[in-house]
């Protein structure tokens, strides 16, 4: 198949997309020159286009990760994992969510700074074969995104189990700075998880206490849903919009040859100027943009280290987060070279500005303290996991509101973890991160984010623009999605 006629099959909005199961697109058919696994499977990309609904089904599917047979998956109109959905700032989006599952759910737009009312938490219920019909604003910057469940006490288990897309925001500015944006030829989505896999093939999720309490991780790597497969690209720059869609595990990143590589864009957009690196940790739902120079033809593996920061909890777990090669590259000399050059300059973007702040704020990620912890604390009604995990000291209330912020404004939040590296995201905002450890943030961690990893402690200056009212309140959380479901999140107005 050429890349046209491929194009010609990207799934439109309001055209296949009305529910049908969207099939994934192979990145040419030659795909097999040299690495031994699987092509790197494109996931079709729908372009929502202003006013145009876009259908999004949760669904049950199979789903072959190329370890072993074909076995019971989930996925967002597809049998694992979800389209990618690009939209443009300035449109304005009808999306209609259908839940097909046999079980309540929600889709959240991990992001998008849009209200609470349309953001997907918790509050945004969809009972099981219902449809929920949000209508979502675009109005930010460029930035890679994603979309993902999000119901009380299930988070883990519903996205494990394969349900989680891509959002690609464009914004007309992006266009013009010389970026590779051909997608599924030199700008491709990689969906980074890990997962266990039984014996006879499926997929594993232990609700134990011990892996509850790291994370649940697993030993075989995947990229957009298989194991070890090799991309075909052309002899140039790629750009790689890299999400972390694991739910505990921070992936180490690098190249086997040990070549350098740019980070263009972080979280919630661009940076100013490409920053240069060697090695990249990415913590549970992060997202970069980088950039890969394949010029020289040679193919090379993206690998992962070890997780540094897994089995930190109470010291408890002795890790069993693999290492090894996460995908191949095989540059092909047919494939057309859009950008050969790297671009020195991108966005601009002010230094954060600290006195802004309105106000001060500080969470503390931690184990409920004290005795009984491990056997006698209340259980979730929704997830029936003991609810041992906390901010400041309280589990997860639905009906409490800990934090409420002024419009317009900004506060500084200060973020502390105790016991071990735990992910801190917040909904329908962007922040900026003043420190981490005590230090400014290293350069590609300087931009606007969402999601940060807090080894220690972390100091962030938020922007609240999007509204949330008390009774349908915006989340804030720990990302790796087992310490979400025990406990570890808090609500926060913005009135
Ligand atoms: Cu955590």
């Amino acid at each position: 198949m050429d890349l046209i006629s491929r194009r010609s099959l990207l799934v439109l909005a309001g055209a296949g997309a009305a529910g049908a199961a969207i099939n994934w697109l192979l990145p040419g058919s030659a795909q097999s020159a040299l690495g031994a696994g699987p092509a790197l499977p494109i996931p079709a990309l729908i372009e929502a286009r202003d006013g145009q609904p876009v259908t999004l089904a949760l669904q049950t599917g199979r789903h072959s990760f190329g370890v072993g047979p074909e076995v019971a998956t989930t996925g967002i109109s597809s049998g694992y994992l979800g389209p990618v959905v690009r939209v443009r700032s300035g449109d304005t989006i009808p999306f209609r969510v259908e839940n097909r599952l046999a079980e309540e759910s929600t889709l959240h737009w991990h992001g998008m700074l849009i209200p609470s009312s349309v953001d997907g938490g918790p509050h945004n219920s969809i009972r099981a074969g219902g449809v929920w019909q949000p209508a979502l604003a675009v109005r930010q910057p460029a930035a890679t995104l994603w979309f993902h469940p999000h119901p009380h006490g299930r988070t883990g288990r519903q996205v494990y189990s394969g349900m989680a897309g891509m959002m690609i925001v464009t914004d007309g500015a992006d266009r013009d700075l010389g970026l590779p944006n051909t997608y599924g030829v030199d700008d491709l989505p990689l969906v980074l998880q890990d997962k266990r896999f039984a014996r006879d093939g499926q997929l594993v999720y232990a609700a134990d206490m011990m892996t509850l309490m790291d994370g649940m991780r697993g030993d075989t790597l995947l990229v957009n849903g298989v194991a070890g497969p090799t991309a075909r690209v052309p002899a140039g720059f790629v750009r790689l919009r890299v999400l972390n869609a694991a739910n505990a595990r921070n992936f180490d990143l690098r190249f086997s040859d040990g070549r350098p590589f740019y980070v263009i864009g972080g979280d919630a957009g661009l940076l100013p100027a490409p920053v240069e690196l060697t090695g990249l940790v990415m913590a549970p739902a992060e997202r970069y943009e980088i950039l890969v120079d394949f010029t020289n033809r040679k193919p090379v593996d993206l690998l992962t280290g070890a997780d540094q920061h897994s089995g930190g909890m109470m010291g408890m777990m002795g890790g069993g987060s693999a290492a090894g090669p996460l995908l191949r590259f095989q540059p092909d000399a047919a494939l057309p070279v859009a950008v050969a050059r790297l671009p020195r300059v991108l966005v601009a973007s002010a230094a954060p500005d600290a006195k802004s702040a309105v106000t001060r704020r500080k969470f503390t990620l931690d184990p409920v303290m004290g005795p009984g912890m491990m056997g006698g604390r209340p259980v979730s009604s929704e997830s029936g996991l003991p609810q041992v995990l906390s901010i400041n000291g309280r589990p997860f209330g639905m009906d409490r509101v800990d934090a409420t912020a002024k419009l317009g404004t900004s506060e500084i939040w200060e973020i502390v973890a105790s016991d071990m590296a735990h992910p801190f995201h917040m909904h329908g905002v962007s922040f900026r991160i003043l420190t981490k450890d005590g230090a400014a943030p290293p350069a590609q961690e300087a931009g606007w984010k969402d999601v940060v990893l807090v080894q220690k402690r972390a100091e962030l200056l938020v922007n609240f623009t999007q509204p949330a009212a008390s009774h349908q309140p915006f989340m804030f959380h720990c990302h790796i999605l087992e310490h979400e479901d025990q406990g570890m999140m808090g609500q926060f107005a913005v009135v």
